[in-house]
């Protein structure tokens, strides 16, 4: 971290603080004026890599804006932390891991470097293994324990290990082969995996247990029911596990002990952190869904988009531009969240995708040098798929109160074309951001014959930013590279802010408490209850209430 000692605190920064001059001078600037100043805002303010086409014109800024921004990047000693990563130094420091997410899809030549050893040829032995497997599973050489073939493949994990792959699944689903069926099971309520099991035959189902610890509260008691439950259906053989149970983990000791073979246990590494892992053997029920041939494009996706990231000059590096524009929106406009929205419906859960990868990462309070921070760092991230969320919660977006910058990402083609709906779905979100950004002004409506009193109610004040990202069409790779420019985007963020977007010391705490909580809830007799008022008070009701008929 040899960067870390010359940068100054953000604040202090020379471009912050002319970015905070800059923009008392532009802040009652209006889109309609700044695209009225440059007829080609539109066409210049636009940069496109790896397929990605990104129109950023509508956003609050003029070039100076860019320019300072551009150099607050520089300040902040981004180029630097860039290589300290790519190269797998340990910046990750509070919990002394290198973040090499990156290396998960570099290609096989690649040499990578992490304690004097390279992991490249790790990567691809555990792609190479994923792949055997994922063959034998699709085309039904690999046998359940009654003999028949598998059908139904069921992801066990939580957070990192479950939102990547079901995000995956839905996006890529129309890549997916149809005769298997694919759940996924995370949450600790239990009504999560008795509907997941619902219609499965035990005798054709597959578990995935995905947890990097092997000792997640959740992940392990849904794998615990999930053995019963495939025991109790194939006869109570305990050797039945063995064929119907595989792990993805680092912890081999304790997949070991659960009872599955670690032949067909997975591995990744330290370096991956749990939000980062998609791209991982984490990605198995993506492969099996797939097939290796989608997944490894998928992976050439990601490479191609970290390619970028890591040579192209900033001004033109979409995930630097798209973090600087965050930054300009939060920071000095004030905007406390981004709204993702894609107009592509099998992006339906990509939105609560990047809620952890953006949130987990940078939804921290001090700097790397433990210092509280004097600025706010994440926004918020949310969204939708167009077009549901235009008959909902954007009426807050055009006349609300706040200001919600808005990623809309769309595709040209259409992965399943009908009749016109691609064009109205495109037609959708131009309009969308076309109104956010222009609104409709009281003279507007007035010429349209509205009462004088309904004006005030139909006014669009505009002025709201967005950003457009289109591509050609979503595929594996497309997919990949959409993945791994939200990474980047909250990389660059986290350097800006000085914060680590790798660790998430703040899920810790209501864990603990969790277990302290348990046996409060389970021991026959009440043991002495040593919370707050609140707590105990609930503790004691709850132990009642569950006692009652
Ligand atoms: C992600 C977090 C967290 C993690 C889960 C599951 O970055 O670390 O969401 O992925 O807590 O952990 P395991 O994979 O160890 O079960």
């Amino acid at each position: 971290m040899s960067t870390k000692s010359v940068i100054k605190p953000l604040t202090q920064r020379q471009a912050w603080k002319s970015l905070g001059a800059h923009h008392k001078k532009i802040s009652k600037l209006h889109l309609r004026e700044l695209f009225a100043a440059d007829k080609q805002r539109g066409e210049k303010m636009t940069a496109e890599a790896a397929g990605l086409f990104l129109d950023y014109s509508k956003n609050r800024i003029t070039a100076e804006t860019l320019k300072l921004l551009l150099q607050l990047a520089k300040e902040s000693g981004l180029r630097g932390r860039m290589d300290a990563m790519f190269r797998g130094d340990k910046i990750n420091f509070t919990e002394n891991r290198a973040v090499l997410h990156t290396a998960l899809r570099a290609p096989r030549n690649a040499k990578i470097f992490v304690d004097g050893k390279n992991v490249v040829p790790d990567v691809h032995a555990v792609l190479d293994k994923l792949t055997a497997f994922a063959k034998r599973i699709r085309s039904g050489a690999w046998k359940g324990h009654t003999g028949k073939r598998i059908k139904s493949i069921v992801n066990i994990g939580i957070g990192g290990s479950d939102l990547g792959p079901v995000m995956d699944y839905e996006a890529l689903k129309h890549y997916a082969k149809r005769d298997m069926k694919f759940v996924f099971v995370s949450n600790v309520d239990g009504a999560d995996f008795v509907e997941a099991v619902h219609d499965l035959d035990p005798a054709e189902t597959l578990f995935i247990v995905s947890s990097k610890t092997f000792t997640t509260q959740e992940t392990m008691t849904n794998a615990e029911s999930a053995r019963d439950w495939l025991l109790k259906g194939l006869g109570g053989n305990k050797n039945a596990v063995a064929k119907h149970f595989v792990a993805v983990s680092t912890n081999a000791e304790k997949v070991s002990a659960f009872g599955i073979d670690t032949a067909n246990m997975f591995g990744f590494w330290d370096w991956v952190g749990g939000r980062y892992s998609m791209d991982s053997a984490i990605g198995l029920s993506t492969m099996l869904a797939i097939g290796p041939e989608n997944y490894l494009a998928m992976l050439a996706g990601f490479h191609e988009l970290d390619e970028h990231f890591r040579t192209a000059p900033f001004e033109k590096n979409l995930p630097v531009l798209m973090a600087l524009l965050s930054v300009w929106n939060t920071n000095f406009l004030g905007a406390e969240t981004i709204a993702v929205l894609p107009y592509e419906n099998y992006l339906k859960r990509f939105p609560a995708y990047l809620q952890q990868l953006t949130m987990e990462s940078n939804g921290k309070h001090v700097t790397l040098a433990g210092t509280k921070v004097n600025y706010e760092t994440s926004p918020i991230y949310w969204g939708e798929p167009g077009t549901n969320g235009q008959h909902s919660f954007y009426q807050l977006i055009h006349q609300g109160t706040r200001l919600i910058p808005c990623d809309f990402i769309a595709f040209a083609k259409a992965l399943t074309p009908l009749g016109r709906h691609h064009d109205i779905l495109l037609a959708n979100v131009f309009a969308q951001s076309e109104a956010l950004a222009f609104g409709k002004t009281a003279a507007e409506v007035r010429a349209e014959n509205v009462p004088a009193a309904l004006v005030p109610h139909k006014v669009f004040e505009g002025n709201r930013p967005s950003n457009t990202i289109l591509a050609d069409k979503l595929t594996p790779a497309v997919l990949g590279k959409l993945v791994a420019l939200y990474e980047h985007i909250v990389f660059v963020q986290g350097a800006i802010w000085s914060v680590n977007p790798f660790d998430q010391w703040g899920v810790e705490l209501g864990k603990a408490l969790a277990q302290r909580i348990v046996p409060e809830l389970e021991n026959k007799t009440l043991p002495p209850l040593k919370h707050d008022s609140s707590t105990n008070n609930l503790i004691r009701r709850y132990r009642k209430m569950k006692s009652r008929a």
